[in-house]
C-alpha cells in the first residue's frame, strides 16, 4: 500500500486487509483532508451533529431532546428512479425495469467523478451491519461517505461502528458502498449547509456486490444499507442463496385468545407502511406490536416456515399525514427525541410541524427555509419530507425485533394506492395466484421518488424501483420459492387496497386502525373460521364476514369498497397483458396461466 499523507488513514482500526485496501484506494481517489472510522459513540455522535449545526444543516430542536430539523437542497428530495443503474455483465440480468449501464463503463465514469470529490471534506468509513449482529452469517457493509448527515443517519438507521467492526474479523465478506455528495472544497471555499451535485448516479454491481453513489445527500439515494444494499443487493443474494429480500413491514398481530401471528406487507413508499406496522387496533382485544415499517428479508426456518428479520435499526418514516389521530405510537416514538427531520417545517419555538398534524402554528419556517403562514400557497413541508429515529424508542416494539431467527410469517399483505378497482382485501388461491397478484400490483405514484404523482404504474411486490436483477427472474424465483414449502406451511397471501374511493372521490374505507378489521378477518380465514365470497379475482369478503362492529362509514361504501367489479377488472387485464409482454420471454409460463384463468373466470 502506498503511504498517502492523509491524517486518520492509517490509524484503521482493523485489520481486514480486504477493507484497508479498499479505504486506501478510495482515500487515494477521492483526496479528502483526513479519514475517520466510525466508532458510533455518543461522543460521535455529538460531535458531528455539532458540526452539522456549525454548517447550518441541523438546527437544534428546544422541544425535542437531542433532535434535529435538517432542509435539504430543493432539488435533492427523494430518490431518483432516473438514475439509479443496475450494472450486471449481461443487461438481460437488469431486465425490462432497470436502467443498465455496463459495469466497466459505469466504473470508468464514476471514477472520474470521484477523482478528487472529497478535497477539503472528511472521509468516513462506516462498517455496518444490516440485521442482527448475532446473526450465523452477520451481513455486513461499509459505507464510505464524506457527508456527515449519512454518519448520523447511518446511526439510527443501522448497527454500526465499532460493534459492527467488530464482526469483521480478518475476512469477513461486506458489501463495499461508496458515497460521496461530489461537492469538494476548494482552500477557504465557504460550505453550504446541504452539499450536493446536480449530477447523480445510483449505482449497484450485482456481481461484485458493490454500491457506488454519487450527487445526492438524501436517503435512498445516500443511506445505502437501506435501499441499495437491503433491496437491491441484497434481492440478488436471495435469488442465488434461496431467500427473498422484501419491500415489507413486520408486525404482530396478537389476538384476544393472546395468539400471535406475524403478518408482512408490501405497499410502494409513502403508501401507509408505517401507519400499518404500528397500528392500534380498533377492535376489542387486539393487539399489535412493531418489527419493522420497511424492510424484511425472509428465510425458511427448520420447520419449513418462512421466517422475516428486518434489517434496519430505524425508521425512516414520511412524515406529513403523521400525528397523533394517524399514527400514534410514530409520535411517541419521535417525542423520545434522538430524531432527524428533514425537510419538514421549523416553528417559531423550535419544534417542527408539517401538514397534517392539525391547526397549523400562525408562522413557521417552511422546508425551504421561507416565512411560511396558514396563508402561503405552498406546502410547510415537502410531501416526501421525513423523521429517522430509532426502533428502540418504539413503545410497541416487539421484544423478539433483534432475533436472528426473525419470526414466522403467517399472511403476506400485498396492496397499492388505487381509487378503483381493487377491493379492500381479497385473498388469493394459492401461492402462484398470491405470486400473480404480487407480480401484478399497481399503485399511484407518490412524492416518494421524482417524478410526476398519481400515475397508475405495475409495482410488483412494491419492488419496481427496487429489484436488484430481471424482473422476470424475480418471479420465477417467487414461484420457486413457493415450491420449497408445504403448502400449508406458506404463508397465505392477500391484495389489500386502503384507497378505493367512491362517486363524490370520497374514501370509502376509514382506514389506520379500522384496517385491524381487515387483519382479523385475513387471520380468521388461516384459521378456517372466517367466511368468504369466490369470485373471479379470489376470495372475497362480503360485509357480513367482517368484523364491522362499530365501524363510522357508511353500509353503501362498505359494499362499494368490497365490490368486484367485473367492468373495472375487464379493463385492467389489457394492462397487465401490456405489462406481461414487457417481461418478454422469461416470465414464468405460471404467471400467464394465472392470466388466462383469471380472463376465464372473468368471461365466465
Ligand atoms: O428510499 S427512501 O429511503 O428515501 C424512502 C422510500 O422511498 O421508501
Ligand atoms: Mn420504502
Amino acid at each position: 500500500m502506498t503511504a498517502l499523507a492523509i491524517p486518520g488513514l492509517d490509524s484503521a482500526p482493523t485489520t481486514h486487509q480486504r477493507l484497508l485496501e479498499w479505504v486506501h484506494e478510495v482515500a487515494e481517489l477521492t483526496t479528502p483532508d483526513r479519514v475517520v472510522w466510525a466508532d458510533g459513540s455518543d461522543e460521535e455522535w455529538d460531535r458531528l451533529t455539532k458540526k452539522l449545526v456549525d454548517a447550518g444543516t441541523f438546527t437544534p430542536l428546544k422541544q425535542k431532546p437531542n433532535s434535529f430539523w435538517a432542509a435539504s437542497d430543493p432539488g435533492d428530495v427523494a430518490r431518483v428512479e432516473e438514475r439509479t443503474f443496475i450494472c450486471s455483465v449481461d443487461p438481460d440480468d437488469a431486465g425490462p425495469t432497470n436502467n443498465w449501464t455496463d459495469p466497466a463503463e459505469m466504473k470508468a465514469t464514476m471514477t472520474e467523478l470521484y477523482r478528487g470529490c472529497m478535497r477539503g471534506r472528511t472521509m468516513y468509513v462506516i462498517p455496518f451491519c444490516m440485521g442482527p449482529l448475532e446473526a450465523e452469517k452477520p451481513m455486513l457493509g461499509v459505507e464510505i461517505t464524506d457527508s456527515e448527515y449519512v454518519v448520523v443517519s447511518m446511526r439510527v438507521m443501522t448497527r454500526m461502528g465499532s460493534k459492527a467492526l467488530a464482526k469483521f474479523g480478518e475476512d469477513a465478506d461486506f458489501v463495499p458502498c461508496l458515497h460521496s455528495v461530489g461537492a469538494p472544497l476548494d482552500e477557504g471555499q465557504q460550505d453550504v449547509a446541504w452539499p450536493a451535485n446536480e449530477t447523480k448516479y445510483i449505482s449497484h454491481f450485482p456481481e461484485t456486490r458493490e454500491i457506488w453513489s454519487y450527487g445526492s445527500g438524501y436517503g435512498g439515494n445516500a443511506l445505502l444499507g437501506k435501499k441499495c444494499y437491503s433491496l437491491r443487493i441484497a434481492s440478488v443474494i436471495g435469488r442465488d442463496e434461496g431467500w427473498l429480500a422484501e419491500h415489507m413491514l413486520i408486525l404482530k398481530l396478537i389476538s384476544p385468545e393472546n395468539k400471535v401471528y406475524y403478518i408482512a406487507a408490501a405497499f410502494p413508499s409513502a403508501c401507509g407502511k408505517t401507519n400499518l406496522a404500528m397500528l392500534e387496533p380498533t377492535i376489542p382485544g387486539w393487539k399489535v406490536e412493531t418489527l419493522g415499517d420497511d424492510i424484511a428479508w425472509m428465510r425458511f426456518g427448520e420447520d419449513g416456515r418462512l421466517y422475516a428479520v428486518n434489517p434496519e435499526a430505524g425508521f425512516f418514516g414520511v412524515a406529513p399525514g403523521t400525528d397523533w389521530h394517524t399514527n400514534p405510537n410514530a409520535m411517541r416514538t419521535i417525542e423520545r427525541g434522538n430524531t432527524v427531520f428533514t425537510n419538514v417545517a421549523l416553528t417559531d419555538n423550535g419544534d417542527i410541524w408539517w401538514e397534517g398534524m392539525g391547526e397549523p402554528p400562525a408562522h413557521l419556517t417552511s422546508w425551504k427555509k421561507q416565512d411560511w403562514t396558514p396563508d402561503s400557497d405552498e406546502p410547510s413541508s415537502h410531501p416526501n419530507s421525513r423523521y429517522c429515529t430509532p426502533m428502540a424508542q418504539c413503545p410497541i416494539l416487539a421484544p423478539e425485533w433483534d432475533d436472528p431467527k426473525g419470526v414466522p410469517i403467517s399472511a403476506i399483505f400485498f396492496g397499492g394506492r388505487r381509487k378503483d378497482t381493487i377491493p379492500l382485501v381479497t385473498e388469493s388461491r394459492d401461492w402462484n395466484h398470491g405470486t400473480f397478484m404480487g407480480a401484478t400490483l399497481s399503485s399511484e405514484t407518490t412524492a416518494a421518488a421524482k417524478g410526476k404523482v398519481g400515475v397508475v404504474r405495475r409495482d410488483p411486490m412494491a419492488m419496481l424501483p427496487f429489484i436488484g436483477y430481471n424482473a422476470a427472474d424475480y418471479f420465477a424465483h417467487w414461484i420457486a420459492t413457493g415450491k420449497r414449502a408445504d403448502a400449508n406451511k406458506l404463508p397465505k397471501i392477500f391484495y389489500v387496497n386502503w384507497f378505493r374511493r367512491g362517486p363524490e372521490n370520497q374514501f370509502l374505507w376509514p382506514g389506520f386502525g379500522e384496517n385491524s378489521r381487515v387483519l382479523k378477518w385475513a387471520i380468521e380465514r388461516i384459521e378456517g373460521k372466517a367466511a368468504a365470497q369466490e369470485t373471479p379475482i379470489g376470495y372475497v369478503p362480503t360485509l357480513d364476514d367482517i368484523d364491522t362492529e362499530g365501524l363510522d362509514a357508511s353500509r353503501a361504501d362498505l359494499e362499494a369498497v368490497l365490490k368486484v367489479d367485473r367492468e373495472e377488472w375487464l379493463a385492467e387485464i389489457p394492462l397487465i397483458e401490456e405489462w406481461f409482454d414487457k417481461m418478454g420471454e422469461k416470465l414464468p409460463t405460471s404467471l400467464r396461466d394465472e392470466l388466462e384463468a383469471l380472463k376465464q373466470r372473468l368471461s365466465a
